[in-house]
């Protein structure tokens, strides 16, 4: 296996390199996700480069070069990542021509150091004596970038403007009536009529009038595979969903069929929460527009993407009668504005002993939409510099779904704020499903009777009626997530590995849609369309299956923070609020960061090697068997 290679060249390449791209994303370290942000690093200059070839020999490289080599890359990729994060961060809180060409100009370099060191770094495959920090270190440089780029670097230019036109485009989406000279709504103001309107022809125009924002996207989306397989293929994978299912320190295959296995486990949940949330939109709506025995039309769901159903809790309550569990209500009667609201989230933190967030986080974060410029409001979390300049960017609402999007968003920050002195290659989450959870786990602990501590609810709910409400409201947001949160990258696999191919991405994207969520398109659909777009992550390029590893992971996670905090009840009780030891069991894996591989931080953390889904079934067993009595006698499926 030993091979030789220049290793003068290599080192001094390094050395030239220049930085790489990564994208914020939502959450995880920047370089995990898009395209659009952190990417690439331009490649070592010819001149510079060439030089050092024509003096040095070929030589065995050693495992000693790798470790070097390795520092270097470390070294040069927190230059080149900062840079790039620093411009993704500009051009997401300002979307103009200049800042999306300057983050793309970012992006082309950071791809192109990243091309340039992976290949570099394949030279030192086989060589003897590596330690495992090298070896992981160059494992997850080959996998750190989910928009790789060729080496041709017009190809390279094209694919960093195409991410961030798509992104933009998103950010800037307006729908602006059916003639086009309406009042325009953004993204923020047509979700509110999904969430708030019961009317299903004021619903169906706020859908497909965000679902035309994304139909430019298509030529450009189409290109972005073609280029980006073409990067992938480059770095020695088959295609572009092939590198990101590598990610998971087992081979693509296996992976692919883990989420299989998991969603295996849930889909009975699934099935009886659609069935009964079905005749419920029936009662509502009407039999003709909501059959039994067929998917549910997409729009009546709460959500622009049908991915969290909470916002219809008020038409699927089991029990009225009870006390409410509205929190958005006393949000406002208190007027909760976003900062209090973040603060609210910190507190969770800090009570389990973790450190409050940096004086710089309150500074530089932007908490709320400004009203005077495009930004992309898709809650995101950050650490710029990979040094602790923790941020959240959110355009913050006083309701409850933003209140739990800014304990996911808090649980990325305290990732971050934990291994930020590890090398960069490091700073990850032990896979990215895991930094999703963080935050996630957390909000289990926020109980009725923490709500109530804190002033948001009035009164917590008693008995099995109270109970049922509650699970129900919870797993309209969990359960009801689970499907969507696995088909979006289903559709994107397999858009990558070419099995669908562009005249059929809107049919097989509702072909998933209705497999697995029992959803369907409200109006006729045609190849003119294309919905993926209309989810943020698609034009960000951000991998979704992490999501839904998530949703199961965070109670995992939740059963292990109450099992160190010495809980022996029902799991749906425990909370951890104010627990030291379940503060320091959740830092113990923070602390890690991506240093081992995951079944390692999964351990440390719950004593399992394995990502398992009996706790999220445990937490809603009562549910489970209440739908099954309500479901009794029902056509179910779709
Ligand atoms: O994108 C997010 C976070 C940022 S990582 C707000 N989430 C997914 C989504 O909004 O679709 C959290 C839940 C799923
Ligand atoms: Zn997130």
């Amino acid at each position: 296996m030993n091979r030789t290679f220049p290793v003068k060249l290599l080192l001094s390449a390094a050395l030239a390199v220049v930085p790489l791209i990564v994208s914020p994303g939502c959450a995880s370290s920047a370089h995990g996700s898009t395209g659009g942000s952190p990417e690439t690093a331009s490649p070592p200059p010819a001149a510079e480069a060439k030089p050092a070839e024509q003096k040095s020999a070929e030589v065995q490289p050693t495992a000693d070069d790798a470790r070097q080599f390795a520092v270097r890359v470390n070294e040069d990729l927190k230059r080149l990542w900062t840079r790039q994060s620093t411009a993704e961060w500009i051009k997401a809180t300002y979307i103009t021509d200049d800042t999306e060409r300057n983050a793309a100009l970012v992006n082309e370099e950071v791809m192109g150091y990243l091309n340039q060191a992976i290949k570099q770094a394949a030279s030192f495959k086989g060589v003897q004596g590596l330690d495992a920090d090298t070896s992981r270190m160059l494992h997850l440089l080959r996998v750190s970038s989910a928009l790789p780029a060729p080496s041709d670097a017009q190809k390279r230019a094209e694919l960093a403007g195409i991410a961030a036109k798509l992104e933009g485009l998103y950010g800037k989406g307006k729908y602006c009536g059916k003639d086009g000279k309406g009042q325009c709504r953004d993204l923020g103001e047509l979700s509110d009529v999904m969430a708030k309107s019961r009317n299903y022809d004021a619903l169906l125009d706020a859908w497909t009038g965000w679902h035309a924002v994304s139909q430019p996207m298509r030529p450009l989306y189409q290109r972005l595979v073609e280029v980006s397989n073409e990067g992938a293929q480059e770095i020695g994978f088959q295609d572009l969903g092939s590198l990101w299912r590598s990610n998971y320190d087992m081979p693509p295959e296996a992976f692919e069929k883990e989420a299989q296995r998991l969603w295996g486990q849930v889909k009975p949940l699934y099935d009886e929460l659609h069935c009964y949330v079905r005749a419920r939109l029936a009662r509502q709506y009407g039999e003709d527009k909501v059959p039994a025995g067929k998917a549910i039309p997409a729009h009546l769901l709460g959500n622009m993407w049908a991915q969290e159903w909470n916002n219809i809790y008020g038409l699927v309550e089991p029990y009225k009668g009870q006390p409410s569990l509205d929190v958005d209500a006393e949000l406002k009667r208190q007027n909760y504005d976003a900062i209090r609201m973040v603060k609210a989230g910190e507190t969770f933190f800090t009570s389990l002993g973790l450190k409050p967030l940096p004086e710089t986080f309150w500074q530089r974060s932007q908490f709320t939409k400004p009203r005077d410029r495009d930004v992309v409001c898709h809650a995101s979390a950050w650490d710029v510099t990979y040094d602790n300049d923790l941020r959240i960017k959110m355009c913050i609402k006083s309701t409850e779904e933003d209140l739990v999007t800014i304990h996911h968003e808090l649980g990325h920050n305290y990732y971050y704020t934990y291994y930020y002195k590890l090398p960069v290659l490091f700073q990850q989450g032990a896979h990215d499903g895991f930094h999703e959870a963080i935050g996630d786990a957390i909000t289990l602990s926020i109980t009725p009777g923490y709500l109530k501590q804190v002033g948001l609810l009035k009164e917590v709910p008693q008995g099995d009626k109270g109970l049922i409400n509650l699970q129900m409201k919870d797993a309209m947001e969990k359960v009801a997530f689970l499907p969507f949160g696995l088909l979006v990258d289903q559709w994107r696999w397999e858009v990558f590995s070419g099995r669908v191919k562009p005249e059929d991405y809107n049919k097989s994207w509702w072909t998933l849609r209705e497999k697995y969520q029992g959803v369907r398109a409200p109006v006729e659909r045609s190849e003119a369309d294309f919905d993926p777009g209309a989810k943020y992550h698609v034009p960000a390029n951000v991998p979704y299956t992490r999501y839904f590893l998530a949703r199961i992971l965070q109670f995992q996670f939740h059963r292990a923070l109450c099992q160190s905090a010495g809980y022996k009840g029902p799991l749906h009780e425990c909370s951890v609020y104010g627990n030291k030891e379940a503060g320091k069991r959740l830092q113990a894996m923070l602390e890690m960061g991506a240093s081992k591989p995951w079944p390692d931080a999964l351990e440390a953390m719950t004593g399992q090697r394995e990502m398992d889904a009996s706790a999220i079934l445990d937490y809603f067993a009562p549910l489970r068997r209440w739908l099954q009595e309500q479901n009794k006698g029902q056509k179910c499926g779709w």
